[in-house]
């Protein structure tokens, strides 16, 4: 039993620790441990400084990070190298990611492979593959119930092949992304097991409990997330006891009170980091730590966690990156974001807000969003997403939206009915996921395509498709193509049929590779084909401006409530100044409104000149990304 004490007779017994059967840590190593470690220990000692065998865990800690960074491959070692040279290298306007499941959209790792030369036309440096990890048969939340992970879904490949894979798409200039699934397992997991049958070491791993005394009271401040599974936050073990399970029953949330925890999962992290992941997508973060009498998220404990980890990397695995995946009010998901917590972060909020004024026709809560809640600390990057595999949850700040007048519950409730369709006129096909009948709240599942209205044959449908994505590609950070919507896929209603899916409206948009979209995506006679063009248009353009690179983003003003409108300065004089119309109908802005920049700009997009003094129209949700001085 060692507790921890001060950093520097810490480091020095550690340091006593490392090497033995092990090989001593090369000099890097050893130099970025002694960078890294006051703040790690200083870390330990916020989360568990009263614990009687702090000081082991760390000692068990650096051990593994020193045998990991021992085993990283060459090629690895190269690439932290490269990254350390180029810290920023994510906030290039060359970086492109897409998102897919490896089954739905190329059958197994193999068809990822053979995909990598469409990866390359379409200009991806980023490839987000969905879970690939074996967990219970049957449902398992898309891969989000773990319970191995150092092991491939033998159905998708083997970890060779995913290690070859990383390798492959690195040599194609695209960094391989992967979920760190790390506040849950799944309960067949061996830590679950472990857990539940009393095995020494193991006892401590999750958050279990006689009866109900506790949870009730934990309950009486926790959300529901999955309601449509079970209410609250506990599921009932067959012995009796509960058991902590945020999500589905299934999954069950670790106890990261106990630094055994930690120690297991930073030791699954740097195994994953030297199969040669780029980037960690860090799963539901606001959930790891938990407290009674709180909500139990984004308290500051999960902030030390997260850091924590950081540290780890920094010792072992520099180049990786972390990306937090928090979908909560924007002041919390800031808080996740800086080089020392997770240098990337999905935007949710641009996201939920493109298509609130979609639909409101409105853009000014978007427009005061970029205004207010786009800048970010140096060294990091919002990652901007049309839609994801979850449900669209309308995460703005009631604040915010209070200052225009706008009242927070029915319009969240408005935009509930909109997309869910059951609001007359709406151009939507959504459904609703997981609405929770004592609050009234829902999320909103449905495809880019179906959502903007392309199903419904609305004449707006291809344009709110291409405008939405020209936003995510425009104001800053990495673009993320949710892939199959650049060729306007449909939702697939056929999960209903599937009775491990049939209850996650979230399947909808989750469909099977469209193959015949994408075999027409060249055919300017089809939707695909149309919104195909566009999309790569766009690609090709934001690759070609470095205007686009970084997060500076200025205001810019004009006096139609259906405009977003902002400039994004270049490195000389020129400026890109982007306006988007979310109205169904023209909008002329007028010269003087342009008055402040040089009379001629060209439309980079159209790719031709304009003349400023003349105004510019802005057509039915349409958009100009004009270069202007
Ligand atoms: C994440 O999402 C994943 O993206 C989901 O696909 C998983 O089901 C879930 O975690 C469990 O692993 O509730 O509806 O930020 O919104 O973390 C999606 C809060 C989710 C949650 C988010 C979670």
């Amino acid at each position: 039993m060692t507790r921890l004490d001060d950093a520097t007779g810490d480091l020095a017994r550690v340091l006593a620790r490392l090497g033995g059967d092990h090989p001593q840590p090369a000099p890097d190593v050893l130099a970025r441990l002694h960078e890294q470690f006051p703040r790690l220990h200083g870390l330990f000692s916020q989360l568990y400084g009263a614990h009687p065998d702090g000081f082991e865990h760390l000692a068990a800690l650096l051990r593994i990070a020193a045998d990991a960074a021992a085993e990283r491959a060459d090629d690895l070692v190269a690439l932290d190298e490269r990254r350390s040279a180029d810290p920023e290298w994510f906030a290039s306007e060359r970086m492109l990611g897409g998102v897919c499941y490896v089954d739905r959209f190329a059958g197994d790792l193999a068809g990822i492979r053979e995909a990598i030369p469409y990866f390359q036309e379409l200009g991806l440096t980023y490839l987000h593959l969905m879970p690939l990890f074996p967990g219970p048969a049957g449902n398992n939340d898309g891969g989000y119930a773990v319970s191995d992970y150092r092991t491939v879904e033998p159905r998708l490949g083997t970890m060779d092949e995913l290690r070859n894979l990383a390798a492959e798409l690195r040599a194609a200039g695209i960094s391989l992304v992967i979920d760190f699934i790390f506040n849950h397992t799944s309960n067949e997991h061996a830590w679950a097991r472990k857990a539940v049958e009393g095995v020494p070491g193991f006892e401590d791993f999750y958050l279990i409990f006689p009866d109900r005394t506790l949870p009730d009271q934990y309950e009486r401040t926790t959300r529901e997330i999955f309601p449509d599974d079970h209410r609250g936050s506990f599921v009932q073990l067959p012995d009796g006891r509960w058991i902590w399970s945020t999500f589905y029953h299934f999954q069950w949330d670790l106890n990261y009170a106990n630094p055994a925890v930690f120690t297991a999962m930073a030791g699954e992290l740097l195994f994953l980091a030297n199969v040669g992941v780029e980037v960690l997508r860090m799963d539901a973060v606001a959930f790891i730590w938990k407290q009674l009498g709180t909500p139990s998220e984004s308290l500051p404990e999960a902030h030390l966690l997260l850091q924590a980890f950081n540290a780890v990397l920094r010792i072992a695995a520099p180049a990786v990156l972390f990306k937090s995946e928090a979908i909560v009010h924007p002041d919390e998901v800031l808080d996740y974001i800086s080089p020392e917590e997770c240098e990337l972060s999905y935007n949710p909020l641009q996201m939920a807000l493109t298509w609130e004024a979609l639909a409101t026709r409105d853009a000014r809560l978007l427009q005061q969003a970029l205004v207010r809640r786009h800048a970010l600390p140096a060294g990091t990057a919002w990652v901007n997403y049309v839609r994801s595999h979850d449900d669209i949850g309308w995460t703005f700040a009631d604040e915010d939206a209070a200052e225009l007048g706008i009242e927070g519950y029915p319009h969240r409730r408005f935009l509930n009915d909109f997309y869910i369709g059951r609001f007359p006129g709406s151009f939507a096909a959504g459904m609703p996921f997981q609405e929770n009948p004592d609050t009234g709240d829902a999320r909103v599942a449905g495809t880019t395509a179906s959502l903007a209205g392309i199903e419904r044959g609305d004449e707006g449908g291809e344009d709110r498709v291409v405008l939405a994505h020209a936003l995510a590609m425009a104001t800053g950070g990495i673009p993320l193509l949710f892939l199959g919507d650049e060729v306007a896929q449909l939702n697939d209603y056929g999960f209903t049929d599937d009775e491990h899916r049939a209850g996650d409206s979230r399947w909808v948009h989750r469909p099977a590779r469209p193959a015949a979209a994408y075999a027409a995506r060249f055919d300017r006679d089809t939707v695909a084909g149309r919104v195909y063009r566009r999309i790569r248009r766009l690609i090709a353009v934001r690759a070609a401006s470095p205007e686009f690179g970084g997060n500076a983003l200025v205001d810019f003003t004009t006096s139609h409530p259906s405009v977003v409108s902002f400039q994004r300065p270049g490195a000389d004089e020129t400026r890109m100044l982007v306006l988007a119309n979310v109205a169904d109908h023209e909008v002329a802005i007028d010269a003087l409104t342009l008055s402040g920049f040089a009379r001629e700009a060209r439309d980079a997009v159209a790719d031709e000149q304009i003349d400023l003094a003349r105004g510019v129209r802005l057509p039915a949700h349409g958009f100009r990304w004009l270069r202007v001085r």
